[in-house]
């Protein structure tokens, strides 16, 4: 179900890669990126563009270096109440979780170098203006012409304006889903640190069972009631830290592109190879949600 972009050309094939903060960094430690994974990663996309001629758009989240400066300053919650100063210190936060996702970026466009992969960065704090969190708009003309010219978009969860609370963080699982539902792109990869979704968190409960295929007509029901029950319980236990609320936010966000059959798979970034399977429509461990 693919779309005409404005100069009326169709992206037939474009897929998304997600490349969760859990992957790239290690979320227990601020400003920790996995400089390993990351090259590795870098290498695995450089083997597969030929082979999906070179459609690709790639997200990454903020993990361990824009989350934490985000919550401190209170970012997400837009604009505070207070004195001149109050305001100035949360303006100050703002551009430092800017510059936090600017560092970690650049660690990123450094291993794609590397690896001989032309990304180039598209900074949505600079393209796209949120309401109450949500995208209103986003300009998508350097991303087309980015792909037209064979270039690898690189854009990542953001700080940025809000026509109602001034500015909040809009995160990359937002941006995956917007971009999927207006480019029409076909296949939405989300890299984790975990092989799929579970019917528990697998890093509270080992009992929890991995889930292999999730079909929209089916299943939809049931993936609601768990989010509503997940929820309550992240309230009150405060499990996560992510202020977008990682596998919660992922699944609220994706939902919408789920029901438009935009096949999504979600799987472990962090296990070498995967990525490169599941391109090549090998089987790996992943949870795959289909319409
Ligand atoms: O990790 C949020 O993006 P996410 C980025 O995709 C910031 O939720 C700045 C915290």
């Amino acid at each position: 179900m693919n779309q005409k972009n404005k100069s009326g050309e169709v992206w037939e094939h474009l897929s998304i890669i997600k490349l969760g903060g859990s992957v790239i960094t290690d979320k227990s430690v601020p400003f920790r990126a996995r400089k390993g994974d990351i090259d590795r990663l870098a290498r695995e996309i450089a083997g597969i563009l030929p082979e999906i001629d070179y459609r690709l758009i790639i997200v990454h989240g903020g993990g361990s270096y824009g989350h934490p400066v985000a919550a401190k300053y209170k970012i997400k919650e837009g604009v505070c109440e207070g004195d001149f100063s109050t305001l100035l210190r949360q303006r100050l936060g703002f551009t430092q979780t800017k510059k936090a996702m600017i560092e970690l970026n650049s660690i990123i466009v450094d291993s794609f170098l590397r690896a001989n992969v032309p990304v180039v960065p598209i900074p949505p704090s600079a393209i796209s203006i949120t309401k109450n969190e949500r995208i209103s708009s986003f300009d998508t003309a350097a991303l087309y012409r980015a792909l037209k010219g064979g270039f690898i978009p690189l854009l990542h969860g953001d700080p940025v304006f809000d026509e109602e609370k001034g500015f909040t963080i809009l995160s990359g699982d937002q941006i995956v889903s917007y971009l999927a539902r207006i480019m029409g792109v076909e296949r939405v990869l989300i890299g984790t640190d975990v092989d799929g979704l579970y019917t528990e968190d697998p890093k509270i409960n080992p009992d929890a069972k991995p889930v292999d295929i999730l079909k929209y007509s089916h299943d939809y029901e049931a993936v609601l009631a768990k989010l509503t029950r997940d929820k309550e319980r992240v309230k009150v236990e405060k499990i996560f830290i992510d202020v977008t609320d990682q596998m919660i936010g992922k699944i609220s966000e994706i939902i919408d592109i789920w029901k438009r059959g935009i096949e999504i798979i979600i799987f472990n970034a962090r296990k070498p190879n995967y990525l490169t399977r599941i391109f090549r429509n090998e089987k790996v461990p992943c949870t795959r949600l289909i319409d």
